[in-house]
């Protein structure tokens, strides 16, 4: 019986149909999906980190605004993603507990360290630069909860791009030394933003279930490329150098790039970037402190229940 209905699901996906939480799905889309909305999730909530860093020392107080800002929407996307993943039938304390035991992944971008403000500008510019190349697609995927939640937050990405943008603007226009900043972040941001679409397509162990059921639209070399072929012109226009001398352009206008070090890659995935330690050690220490939170909601929600039966 599960060979007809996995059939029927497929030729629903075939026809663009979305599937809601209480269709009947494969048990392998219903993992997958968990797995890709949960990492999703944990993501945005270590994505936090990077940037909150910055929060006390922003340049002025329109800048500490707009990061405060873009870090309260991170913290949104997080949970709202949560909502998504949980309408799959795990509990998002079990999700989260995967993430606290290092048990589920989150982006290997948040692994390394905000070390200037000008990291500020080019984690705005780059790495949600990329998480929206990635995630426009997404937006279409055949899962309906996850679908959904991608419009609004694609939509809060882009202006997170754009004030990331507006400060390297700023800084490239500014005196030699903000430029040498701006430059010196990009250097050490490039290859790890390149390295947040994944692993090269025959490498990618998901990509081909995923495509099948709709869930990718596009592999994860094949948005490498949109990517930095939308980047070249955007640091052309900043004044600043693509660390990859050998670029180049081929015939059909791609941006063709150097090698990019899959070694370093495996290492981040494996817990040994240099951030990774801190990282979950944050969160963990947030988790702990954030007990009493959990039990003041739940106490408060157990009165409201017996209030109500009263
Ligand atoms: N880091 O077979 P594939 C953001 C893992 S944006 C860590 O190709 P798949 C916004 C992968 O999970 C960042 N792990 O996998 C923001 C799998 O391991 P598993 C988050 C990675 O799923 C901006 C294994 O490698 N965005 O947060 C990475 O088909 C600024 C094999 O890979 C999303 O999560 C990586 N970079 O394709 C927040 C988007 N790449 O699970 C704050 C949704 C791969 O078997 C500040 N996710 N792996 O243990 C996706 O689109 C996909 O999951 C991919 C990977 C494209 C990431």
């Amino acid at each position: 019986e599960d060979v007809a209905r996995a059939s029927q699901f497929q030729a629903r996906i075939d026809a663009d149909e979305r599937i809601e939480p209480n269709d009947w799905m494969p048990a392998a889309y219903r993992k997958t999906l968990t797995r890709q909305i949960s990492q999703h999730a944990h993501s945005e909530i270590v994505g936090m980190l990077p940037e909150g860093n910055w929060i006390t020392r922003a340049p002025s107080l329109r800048r500490k605004a707009a990061l405060l800002a873009k870090v309260q929407d991170e913290c949104g996307h997080g949970l709202y993603l949560y909502a998504a993943a949980e309408t799959l039938g795990t509990s998002r304390e079990e999700l989260v507990d995967a993430m606290l035991s290092g048990k589920a992944k989150y982006s290997s971008i948040f692994n390394y360290p905000t070390l200037t403000w000008a990291d500020i500008g080019t984690i705005g510019w780059l790495v949600d630069g990329a998480a929206i190349m990635n995630q426009i697609p997404l937006c279409r995927c055949s899962y309906g909860p996850y679908a959904r939640a991608m419009i609004r937050v694609c939509k809060e990405e882009s202006f997170h791009q754009r004030q990331g943008f507006e400060i390297m603007v700023t800084l490239c226009r500014g005196t030699a030394e903000q430029k040498a900043m701006a430059q010196n972040a990009l250097d050490r941001w490039w290859w790890p933003v390149l390295m947040m679409f994944g692993p090269p397509d025959q490498a990618s162990q998901h990509s081909d279930t995923s495509t099948k059921w709709k869930i990718k639209r596009f592999s994860n070399d094949e948005l490498r490329q949109k990517f930095i072929d939308a980047t070249v012109p955007q640091a052309e226009f900043l004044g600043l150098t693509i660390p990859d001398p050998g670029m180049k352009q081929n015939a059909n206008g791609n941006w063709e790039h150097s090698p990019i070090d899959w070694d370093e890659f495996k290492q981040v995935l494996a817990g040994n970037g240099p951030c990774n330690r801190d990282r979950l050690a944050a969160r963990r220490k947030a988790h702990e402190e954030g007990a009493w939170v959990r039990e003041a909601a739940m106490a408060y929600a157990e009165k409201r229940k017996s209030r109500q039966l009263a």
